[in-house]
């Protein structure tokens, strides 16, 4: 054989053998991924709280228009870049919103540090394409957030979208690309490794201790290599107790701590772009909106009733399931009335409930039209939310019920257990009555 062709193959060989070598590497790094006790806290902790709220918020909310108009209106980079100019929100106030939050009963806040746009929210150094620099407002809003958050006892998230119509290096582009102006060339590397992994290093160290990062986009391009192990130990190495939330719609892979599903409850996917798989290993998240969209729409008064979102919160619950709930604030920092009001009933309704959703965990019966049922330690919690008869009958519940008591009253509950089942006694629902909770108390 000649030399040339010699040397040719030993070289193709070598560099076979070294992609097989990293491949090797990166899955086993991600197999032997194993959660620190910090971590497997957190993950404890995040199912504790149940109820967060979602913040959509942008340049974007300029136009009024939802936080995809850029790719909706199929603007140029140019065009877009003037948007900018015009967010000043000088109504923001921490404060009013975190308290909001509270007021509803929320655990939790999680906030589009930058959406699809790749507009930064906040004051990164790694690109200038943030709102300290291009904005009249000129201040970092995610830091009095994060600030506020911590003095009011609120985790504080930070959506991250990987997907970005802006940046030229995010190429090649994938299923949401039409042509913007930017380059037909780029570097995705330096765009992960640089850019995207810059960035989630000023989130988890200038911040303080943040709840996680929930990463959004990842869909645009499925088959792209995106260093997800990377980036996972990254961050797990910043904050260990910071939890990967990945909204890519599929099984999760090893590196991530919570499952989320949007607008959908865990695998039931009506929206159809869910998966119907669902984690026994980590928490779960259902997210959806209080109106019909997430950013401000100035168009969508669809606005959810509170018993409607209230039914959500119970039924996310009952299904072992956060539930994120989203608004999309005004430009000029302002919140929605119709999203305050309709918040603070939910908290209301929490102020009187909350003891069968904080802390619980999907009970032992199968979610129903009925309703379904939420567990704490010895106590199992029966939300009926759609039973008109006197008497619901339910499968066997493993453990001897003690008593049975309404939660609101404690008014006694007729209950017959066998090994059949358990059969309950209902008092009629009364007038705007949401959910009926009947506290079965187990002997120990
Ligand atoms: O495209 C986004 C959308 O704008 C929004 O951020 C939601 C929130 O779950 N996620 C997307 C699509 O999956």
């Amino acid at each position: 054989m000649p030399r040339l062709y010699r040397s040719t193959l030993v070289r193709s060989a070598l560099i076979i053998a070294i992609a097989v070598t990293a491949i090797l590497a990166t899955q086993a790094l991600a197999q032997d991924y194993q959660p620190t006790p910090e971590n497997l806290q957190a993950r404890r902790d995040f199912q504790d709280m149940k109820f967060g709220l979602f913040i959509h918020w942008g340049v974007y909310s300029v136009l009024g228009d939802g936080e995809w108009v850029f790719h909706e209106r199929h603007l140029t980079v140019d065009e877009y870049n003037r948007l900018p100019l015009f967010f000043n929100p000088e109504k923001f106030d921490a404060h009013t919103w975190v308290s909001l939050a509270k007021a509803a009963g929320m655990k939790y806040v999680t906030i589009t540090s930058r959406h699809h746009d790749g507009f930064a929210m906040f004051d990164s150094k790694v690109s200038d394409w943030n709102i300290v620099q291009r904005t009249p407002y000129k201040k970092d809003p995610l830091k009095m957030l994060a600030e506020e958050c911590h003095r009011q006892g609120i985790k504080l998230f930070f959506y991250y979208s990987q997907l970005d119509w802006h940046n030229p290096d995010y190429y090649p582009r994938g299923a949401t690309n039409w042509n913007n102006g930017r380059p037909d060339h780029g570097d995705f590397n330096a765009y992960l490794d640089n850019y995207m992994d810059g960035q989630l290093t000023e989130l988890l160290t200038n911040y303080g201790a943040i709840g996680g990062i929930w990463f959004d986009g990842m869909w645009d391009k499925p088959d792209a290599d995106w260093h997800l192990d990377k980036t996972y130990a990254l961050i797990h190495k910043l904050q260990p107790a910071a939890l990967i939330i990945p909204n890519h719609h599929q099984t999760p892979r090893p590196g991530e701590d919570v499952q989320t599903f949007e607008r959908d409850l865990p695998g039931s996917n009506t929206a159809g772009f869910n998966t119907t798989f669902i984690s026994k290993d980590i928490p779960l998240e259902s997210s959806d909106t209080l109106n019909g969209a997430w950013g401000f729409n100035i168009g969508d008064s669809n606005y959810k009733s509170a018993p409607d979102l209230e039914r959500r919160l119970i039924r996310a619950a009952g299904n072992n399931s956060n539930l994120l709930l989203n608004i999309g604030p005004y430009p000029n920092g302002e919140i929605d009335p119709q999203f305050v009001t309709r918040l603070q009933a939910v908290g209301g309704w929490l102020s009187k409930y909350g003891d069968s959703i904080y802390g619980t965990r999907g009970g032992p019966v199968p979610p129903g039209d009925w309703g379904v049922t939420t567990q704490k330690a010895d106590k199992i919690y029966v939300h009926v939310l759609n039973w008109a008869s006197p008497l619901l009958a339910l499968p066997a519940i493993a453990g001897k019920i003690a008593s049975a008591q309404m939660l609101l009253g404690g008014e006694p509950v007729t209950v017959t257990q066998t090994a059949d089942g358990v059969v309950l006694k209902l008092r009629a629902q009364g007038k705007d009555e949401v959910d009926r909770v009947v506290v079965l108390t187990l002997t120990k």
